[in-house]
């Protein structure tokens, strides 16, 4: 199987497009997966997309992908997830897999009880603030360092 990159989008994502695009732009959830769909295959990668609302499915997916040997990395986007999950900071650090952070937003320079993220610590790159291209500029970065 062609060796891929999973994107993962947490709590309320799916929504992206269709309120508040003041904060989060007009384009859908369909318009990331499309985005980073291209950005993997300029690398001869493919992509994975997932998002879900709840907390243990992300870490459950998580823990898959530290299992999936054709995965090379993780875009997450954990959504207000970030601010509050133990559980997915240790997922993330238990499967060992690189994994860059997303945000469409800048958090920090929004409410202050979204200037803390539980997974900056354990991602090797946060991207905040660029809209959707964030996300592919994370794929393109996860494709770069896999070589
Ligand atoms: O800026 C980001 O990508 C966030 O991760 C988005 C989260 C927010 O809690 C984080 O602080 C920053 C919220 C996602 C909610 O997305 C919506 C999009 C459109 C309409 C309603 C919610």
């Amino acid at each position: 199987m062609t060796r891929r990159i999973l994107v993962l989008n947490g709590p309320n994502l799916n929504l992206l497009g269709t309120r508040e695009p003041e904060i989060y732009g007009s384009d859908t959830l369909a318009d990331v997966e499309e985005l980073c769909a291209g950005a993997a295959q300029e690398h001869g990668l493919g992509v994975e997309c997932r998002q879900s609302n709840h907390e243990g499915e992300l870490v459950d997916w998580l823990q898959e992908a530290g299992r999936d040997e054709d995965i090379i990395g993780v875009v997450l986007n954990a959504g207000a997830y970030t601010h509050t999950s133990i559980a997915l900071l240790d997922a993330v650090r238990g499967t060992g897999i690189p994994m860059v952070e997303v945000h469409v937003s800048n958090p920090a320079a929004r409410e202050r009880f979204r200037h803390t993220s539980y997974l900056s610590s354990v991602a090797e790159a946060s991207i905040a603030g660029a809209g959707i291209r964030g996300y592919a500029y994370a794929v393109d970065h996860l494709a770069r360092r896999h070589g």
